[in-house]
């Protein structure tokens, strides 16, 4: 039972994402060059990040799903039936199921900016679970979105895993944390605070984070230098690929991964007709992956407005999920 996706997107005369655009052009004019994660995410980039998933050196996924198979009882006890839940990010495929069938909720809500992938989503989860209604939102997740009427007076759970919170430096987190919180009351219960089930991946040893972020097999270095693909197929781009190289570091001092693309020799290129250069070692910034204590997750929860209520690891103590109540 899935119902129709409302689609949003802004592209120009000529087809171009504009947002795409904007952030790309704005951020090769900065000192530090810099491209917002979130455009990691076309088909190849989205199929290599499968990819990633798989490979040994990244335990992130291993390690949450690890958390939603064995604590289904405990969610159903702390969260308890019939609520329904949206989740931020269209569901993956092991994942959701997951936690679905702990809870057994009464609607499930999907909402994604990109409207592909949301609709293979709910037409997989549709499959799985028949009797489950399924109301897919194509939206922006950052910011306040309006619910479906069909959810109006449902108890709500928003569902965030895969540590997506730590692609956000602290205020852009509690900036959308707090919207979290927002959508998930417009249209709920007043007498039932939304809840909140997120994953976060803990800080631990440097060596281990930068190899899971920098894979032997180079998957994560396919993965980084697709957004350049990206660039100069979307955006007219003539960035010489084979003149950067990934890297992957461990920045203590804000507790995250930072990916970057470093020029090899300089270089001169364009993007829709503007020009750029980089020197030799200038690299282009394009992710932070943020790494949490139980203290520093905390306070992160606890600043946008979020009770932590549990808090669970895997056998491993590398990565954990956290309820909290509004
Ligand atoms: C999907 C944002 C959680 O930060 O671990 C994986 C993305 N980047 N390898 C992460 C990613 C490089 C991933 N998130």
């Amino acid at each position: 039972a899935v119902t129709e996706a409302l689609r949003i997107v802004d592209e120009d005369e000529t087809g171009i994402n504009n947002a795409f655009r904007d952030d790309v052009l704005r951020g090769l004019s900065e000192a530090q060059k810099a491209v917002p994660a979130r455009w990691f995410y076309d088909e190849r980039g989205s199929e290599l990040f499968e990819q990633i998933t798989q490979v040994e050196e990244y335990y992130p996924t291993r390690a949450e799903t690890e958390i939603l198979k064995k604590r289904g009882e405990e969610f159903r006890t702390a969260i308890g039936k019939g609520r329904a839940v949206v989740e931020f990010g269209s569901g993956s495929s092991v994942k959701t199921p997951l936690l679905l069938s702990a809870i057994d909720p009464a609607a499930y809500v999907p909402i994604d900016i990109s409207g592909d992938f949301l609709c293979a989503a709910a037409d997989q989860l549709s499959a799985k679970f028949p009797h489950l209604p399924v109301h897919p939102v194509e939206a922006d997740f950052t910011r306040p979105v309006t619910m479906p009427t069909a959810i109006a007076s449902m108890a709500r759970l928003g569902f965030f895993p895969g540590s997506t919170i730590g692609n956000m430096v602290p205020r852009t987190a509690v900036d959308m944390l707090r919207d979290m919180r927002a959508t998930l009351e417009d249209g709920s219960p007043e007498d039932t605070p939304p809840m909140l089930l997120i994953g976060m991946d803990r800080i631990k040893d440097a060596a281990i984070l930068e190899a899971a972020y920098d894979d032997a097999a180079g998957v994560t270095a396919a993965f980084n230098l697709n957004l350049v693909t990206r660039i100069n197929r979307e955006l007219d781009g003539t960035i010489p690929e084979n003149a950067l190289k990934h890297r992957a570091i461990w920045n203590d001092e804000v507790a995250r991964v930072e990916m970057h693309l470093e020029a090899t020799r300089d270089i001169a290129f364009t993007v829709c007709e503007r020009r750029f250069t980089m020197a030799k070692g200038e690299t282009i910034h394009t992710e932070n992956s943020h790494k949490y204590s139980r203290r520093s997750a905390t306070a992160l929860l606890l600043a946008s407005g979020w009770s932590p209520i549990t808090c669970w690891t895997d056998s491993d103590k590398r990565f954990m999920v956290m309820l909290a109540e509004a």
